[in-house]
């Protein structure tokens, strides 16, 4: 089983002046305000409140870096980024956002991981992701959020129906914090990403 031997909060930013060096292989957590990017790194690393969640979306408003020693292979840093698509937000603090994860994705970013929730797909925010992290040759891991909000039998046409509108090979990672499936399969995914030749 993979799992986090130490995992750790290491800083956080609110502007790129404030951006910590790298110093380790970044994997960005990206999806939509309320997607569960939070729970979903608490659940990777076995911990209920190493990043901080919450029912009110728009929660994480800063840019989170913890430092991640899993029990095979080497140190990771797993970042945590404020979610898009909240609309109850003010143009000004709308803009601080776009110009924090602009400034965010022109880092050398190791890996992704896209978080969709499992009743929605894939809007014009996250296909303008996609095509930024492609032409950039981003690896993009994309997970299929809560669910458990779904049957069992409507989860599988999901992750189909996301899958061929993401047009890729492999199939989302479903994920449910309420029954931890997922994690093993994301585990896997993240510690076998091989980047492409640049
Ligand atoms: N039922 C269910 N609820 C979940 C799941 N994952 C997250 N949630 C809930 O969804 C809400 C939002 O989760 P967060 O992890 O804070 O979401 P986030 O993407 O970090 O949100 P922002 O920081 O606002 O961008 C919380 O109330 C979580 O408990 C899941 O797999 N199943
Ligand atoms: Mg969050």
């Amino acid at each position: 089983m993979i799992r986090a031997n130490c995992a750790t909060f290491f800083t956080a930013a609110t502007d790129k002046q404030h951006f910590p060096k790298q110093t380790l292989p970044e994997i960005a957590f990206i999806g939509r305000s309320n997607v569960g990017k939070s729970t979903l790194i608490n659940a990777l690393t076995n911990t209920n409140n190493l990043a901080r969640t919450s029912r009110t979306p728009g929660r994480t408003r800063q840019i989170n870096w913890f430092h991640i020693t899993p029990n095979r292979g080497s140190m990771l840093a797993f970042v945590d980024l404020p979610g898009f698509g909240y609309a109850k937000i003010s143009k000004q603090e709308r803009s601080t956002w776009q110009t924090l994860v602009q400034n965010y994705l022109e880092r050398d970013i190791y890996a992704t991981l896209l978080l969709i929730d499992v009743r929605r797909h894939i809007e014009i925010e996250e296909s303008d992701l996609l095509s930024w992290l492609s032409e950039r040759n981003i690896p993009i891991i994309p997970v299929i959020t809560k669910a458990d909000k779904l049957s069992k039998s409507k989860q599988k046409p999901a992750s189909m129906a996301l899958q061929h509108q993401l047009n890729m090979k492999q199939a989302p990672v479903l994920f449910s914090s309420l029954s931890k499936e997922g994690i093993q399969t994301l585990w896997h995914r993240i510690l076998s990403i091989s980047k492409p030749n640049k």
